[in-house]
């Protein structure tokens, strides 16, 4: 069974846009409930440990400098199959490949400054919840037993 959460962050580009607010209502018109949100920003150490999966690839340093830029919308999103009706939702990495009505195609303007993050897995969903809202994971998971 595909699980009811993923983390999703508004990136530096899209806040420094002032997006939040439309991005937020694309994602409550698709069916996900916000069930954490908080603005915050991320040192480089942090970054770079939210991205540790893109170590090897070359463009590691600048996507970490670059989501440690300013700050960010984190969100726990609740829906049925959020971590895979998010990324639909999100639309492609490079924008010049996301659809219609995507959240890249509207507010993307680059791969590098592509507004949204979503988690790719539930268990990467499970851990990143875990790192950005600490203890959170718990009431999800009572939440999800009752
Ligand atoms: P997504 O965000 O669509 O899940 P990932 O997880 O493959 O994409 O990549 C994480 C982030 O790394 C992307 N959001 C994007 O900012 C950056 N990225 C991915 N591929 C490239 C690339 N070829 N060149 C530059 N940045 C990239």
């Amino acid at each position: 069974m595909q699980g009811r959460y993923t983390f999703s962050m508004i990136k530096p580009d899209a806040v420094g846009a002032n997006h939040i607010g439309a991005i937020l209502a694309m994602i409550e018109k698709a069916g996900f409930t916000i069930d954490a949100i908080s603005m915050l920003q991320l040192t480089q150490t942090a970054a770079e440990h939210f991205y540790a999966v893109h170590a090897a690839r070359p463009f590691y340093k600048d996507l970490c400098s670059f989501i440690a830029s300013g700050p960010v919308a984190a969100m726990v999103l609740e829906k049925a199959d959020a971590v895979a009706d998010l990324r639909k939702l999100m639309g492609a990495t490079n924008p010049a490949e996301a659809a219609e009505g995507t959240i890249r195609k509207a507010f993307a303007t680059s791969i590098d400054y592509n507004a949204i993050h979503g988690s790719d897995s539930d268990e990467t969903a499970a851990s990143e919840i875990a790192f950005f809202f600490p203890g959170r994971e718990l009431l999800i998971q009572r939440r999800t037993i009752v």
